[in-house]
């Protein structure tokens, strides 16, 4: 099984184009896993697909992108569905970080982080995280600190995603800091 390619797909289904699977996610993105299984062995190249196969890469999702609760499977963050999935408003860590491109570092600090395509802003806990982030998009990428525990003592809403990976709705520029 290529876990690699089982994992993209996944990804598509529950953060991306659910519809697509005839999945219909719950307020908190969840779906039943069998419903998953169904709907993937219906695509050819995943045929011989087995419930296994999916929790072999729940397990072994090296960013915790994936979450198994009793009967269902939801992703954890990453979504762009225009249903914003509700996720678990918690007291950030007092530091977050962000990888990004030196282009968009400008625009950030004139703005504020916003989540563009996706339904939240995404911050990792660790920096080489952050910089694996934006490293998809500038060899160079740019890290920047936030401020979290500030932010969330100002009111700024924060949301758990995994142990790794942070949500927020927007984050102001006066909480950045370009390292
Ligand atoms: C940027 C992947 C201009 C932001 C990753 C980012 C992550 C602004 C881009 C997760 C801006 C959005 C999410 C502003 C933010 N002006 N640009 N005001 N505010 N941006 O892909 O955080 O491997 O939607 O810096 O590893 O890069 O798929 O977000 O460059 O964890 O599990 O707009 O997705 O996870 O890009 O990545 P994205 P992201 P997976």
């Amino acid at each position: 099984m290529d876990n690699i390619k089982l994992s993209k797909t996944m990804s598509y289904a529950l953060r991306h184009a659910p519809w697509e699977y005839e999945l219909e996610l719950d307020e908190n993105g969840f779906v039943a896993l069998q419903q998953l299984l169904f709907s993937l062995k219906e695509e050819k190249k995943w045929s011989g697909l087995r419930v296994e196969d999916i929790i072999d890469v729940v397990k072994t999702s090296d960013k915790g992108r994936f979450e198994i609760s009793g009967d269902k499977i939801r992703a954890l963050y990453g979504h762009s569905i225009p249903n914003k999935i509700i996720m678990e408003r918690k007291e950030p860590p007092q530091t977050l970080y962000h990888g990004t491109t030196r282009e968009f570092t400008k625009k950030i600090m004139e703005n504020g982080l916003l989540p563009k395509g996706r339904q939240y802003v995404h911050l990792a806990v660790d920096i080489d995280m952050a910089i694996q982030v934006g490293k998809r998009r500038d060899d160079k990428p740019v890290l920047l600190k936030v401020n979290a525990q500030l932010a969330w003592s100002e009111g700024v809403a924060f949301y758990k995603g995994n142990d790794k990976v942070w949500l927020a709705d927007m984050v102001e520029s006066k909480y950045i800091e370009v390292t």
